[in-house]
């Protein structure tokens, strides 16, 4: 009885979140557009390291790269039918093709957990691989589900 109990609360808790921002699609949308762009508060000074703009260092970029990954989770259980509303640049094909779109979430995570490998060994020439692969699973995902700016 015990175990149940904890299981309806955790299964609650997990589904709250969910519930709440469906029932506010402008509460969904942004927070989802804030998420992306706290992603590229991250992503865009990595660019500059990436692109020699700025020193590479090591531990400061591993750990950015940590904080990345983490933060390349977030977007994605945000995506609520009928939230394509406010600043959002959703398409409807991300609703309407989720299987495809489920591919460019799933690429994107391999892409990113594969350059904080990649920053933890440390080797630049293969970071800066690893970013462009990210960055073109960015570019593949708004081709097909980003409306272009309004
Ligand atoms: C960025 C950004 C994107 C991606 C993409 C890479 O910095 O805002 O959407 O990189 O342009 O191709």
């Amino acid at each position: 009885m015990n175990k149940l109990l904890s299981l309806i609360v955790t299964v609650a808790t997990l589904a709250a979140p969910a519930l709440s921002h469906a029932a506010d699609p402008a509460a969904t949308a942004e927070a989802r557009v804030a998420a992306f762009k706290k992603m590229l508060r991250t992503f865009e000074p990595m660019g500059t390291v990436v692109r020699d703009r700025e020193p590479y260092r090591k531990d400061a970029f591993a750990e950015q790269a940590k904080t990345l990954q983490m933060l390349a989770r977030e977007p994605w259980p945000l995506f609520v039918p009928g939230t394509a509303v406010g600043k959002s640049r959703a398409k409807p094909e991300i609703w309407s093709q989720p299987d495809a779109f489920k591919k460019e979430q799933q690429g994107m995570i391999v892409a990113v957990d594969a350059l904080a490998a990649s920053a933890q060994a440390g080797d630049i020439k293969d970071i800066r691989a690893k970013y462009a692969t990210l960055a073109n699973t960015c570019k593949s995902c708004h081709d097909s589900f980003r409306a272009p700016q309004r």
